[in-house]
């Protein structure tokens, strides 16, 4: 049996995976890699479950196989949840490595919290992945993952804003933790494995 995750972000496809295998299921997964045909979705939503669920119909319809989309972000407090669904565009900046984007993003918002106490630093990392059936049948969660963000960069994993975000009860930020440890706790381990048990009870 084979799950296409409906993702260009290579991190991500390896977290299903090791979810799927914890969870006992015997559920091959595949990224978007194997099927360089598939349609680029626009995410012209502007909810992370309305963007999730058009990225998974895309690719089941294209692929006529099961497929899994998270469409996924930062809400900073301080700035009435913005970035939110924005949060790979928060710069501005497109066409470029992930790496280089993702370092302008997290500097933005940096920039922006330059003079907001450690006090009203919260922010929250919200996930909605979405499940998509050759039937027509969907199923969509939404994971939530609070902590505070740190004035500056710390740790070398993860991608996106996990140099500066530190789960509520850490002192390390996530990218100063392992892949194991942030996805037993992180808002898309959270949804990945809600969705796990939908599969589960499909059978
Ligand atoms: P796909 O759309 O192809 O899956 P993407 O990385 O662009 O890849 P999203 O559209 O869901 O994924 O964008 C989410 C952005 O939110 C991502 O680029 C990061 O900046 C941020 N983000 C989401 N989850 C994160 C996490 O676990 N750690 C750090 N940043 C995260």
């Amino acid at each position: 049996r084979t799950l296409v995750l409906a993702t260009r972000n290579a991190k991500k496809v390896p977290e299903m995976r090791a979810i799927l295998a914890e969870a006992g299921l015997d559920i091959e997964v595949v990224g978007l890699d194997a099927y360089p045909d598939a349609p680029d979705v626009a995410e012209t939503e502007n909810t992370f479950t309305g963007n999730a669920l058009l990225k998974a119909r895309a690719v089941a319809a294209h692929t006529g196989l099961p497929a899994v989309a998270d469409d996924s972000g930062l809400r900073v407090d301080e700035l009435n949840g913005m970035p939110g669904v924005l949060s790979a565009r928060w710069s501005g900046r497109f066409g470029e490595a992930a790496g280089d984007r993702d370092a302008a993003n997290l500097d933005l918002v940096l920039d922006q919290l330059a003079d907001t106490p450690e006090e009203r630093r919260g922010a929250e990392f919200v996930a909605a992945a979405a499940l998509v059936l050759p039937t027509g049948r969907e199923h969509v969660v939404e994971g939530v993952f609070r902590g505070t963000l740190t004035t500056g960069p710390r740790g070398g994993n993860g991608f996106g804003y996990d140099p500066i975000f530190v789960p509520e009860g850490e002192t390390r930020t996530t990218a100063e933790m392992s892949a194991a440890e942030k996805n037993a706790i992180s808002h898309r381990g959270i949804a990945f494995r809600a969705l796990a048990r939908e599969l589960l009870a499909l059978g």
